[in-house]
């Protein structure tokens, strides 16, 4: 049998975290990483008796008795794939908080976010039953446009959906954000999951990002475009030429990728649905 910590979901977090770590999303300790485990994951799992049981108040209904392997509080992304065992663990969620059934060795515990993670994946669940990994770092581009933009979601995404053309196809949900407020508390993972009823990404004003999804590959795409979109925003804005693309673009874009942008985010006052469907049939 293969050892839990040489498993492929082992394997596919570690190379998530120090890939993130290596595009200089992760300094120090910064950012947290969690997934449910599937069936297959679990049959890896070595069933002994809880390490350590930790109590926890208001634990959503619908995550007891759902496995988790979630990042340790304080671990480097650097070098967490040398201290697999210190840095990682699994939790079985309960009705009054957790158990460690693996890992965090030299008694480690759980990220300073677990509850904001067992909030938003309990939140994705019940729209997505396939969003199991919930994804938290500090990927720069799109902190520092946190300082520019106003606190509101489609002021915040707007301008990254008329720089890149990918971006409205990735994110057509747009990217939820919130005002500063204080990391680790009950307050911030209940206004991010207000965010999560309407978006898979949320932006912590002054602080980072988070990403939830199927897998560590979607969440890290989902944030990876987020950035570069920030990155090129805030490189042109202050240009003259600069004004990207127009909602009728972008409503072209979504009717030819088939996505739905978010209500409300565009307006297309200005051309009937019509006529945008009269540019997609000359592009066939
Ligand atoms: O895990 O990023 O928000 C450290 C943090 C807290
Ligand atoms: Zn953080």
């Amino acid at each position: 049998m293969v050892l839990f910590e040489q498993s492929s979901i082992v394997k596919e977090l570690t190379t998530l975290t120090y890939d993130m770590w290596s595009k200089g999303w992760d300094e120090y300790n910064g950012g947290n990483v969690s997934c449910i485990l599937r069936d297959e994951d679990l049959e890896q799992l070595p069933r002994d008796e809880p390490i350590k049981q930790a109590t926890v108040e208001d634990i959503p209904f619908s995550m007891v008795g759902k496995y988790i392997l979630i990042t340790a509080s304080g671990s480097h992304f650097r070098n967490l794939k040398d201290h697999i065992k210190r840095d990682l663990g699994v939790i079985k969620v309960t009705e009054k908080g957790y158990d460690i059934v693996w890992g965090f060795l030299e008694n480690r515990r759980p990220t300073s976010e677990l509850y904001m993670h067992l909030l938003a994946h309990a939140q994705r669940l019940e729209i997505d039953f396939n969003h199991r990994v919930v994804v938290h770092n500090h990927a720069p581009n799109a902190a520092a446009y946190s300082l520019i933009s106003d606190h509101d979601d489609k002021s915040y995404t707007l301008p990254l959906w008329r720089v890149l053309t990918e971006s409205i196809v990735v994110f057509p949900d747009g990217v939820g954000i919130l005002p500063w407020e204080l990391p680790g508390t009950l307050d911030i993972a209940l206004h991010t999951v207000e965010k999560l009823r309407k978006c898979r990404l949320v932006v912590w004003a002054f602080h980072g990002i988070l990403a939830t999804g199927r897998d560590f590959q979607d969440c890290f795409g989902l944030i990876e475009t987020v950035d570069k979109a920030a990155m090129i925003h805030m490189k042109t804005r202050t240009s003259r030429q600069y004004e990207g693309l127009s909602d009728d673009d972008l409503y072209a874009v979504c009717q030819v990728l088939k996505v739905q942008p978010r209500e409300g985010f565009l307006d297309f006052s200005k051309r009937g649905q019509n006529e945008v469907k009269n540019i997609i049939t000359n592009l066939q």
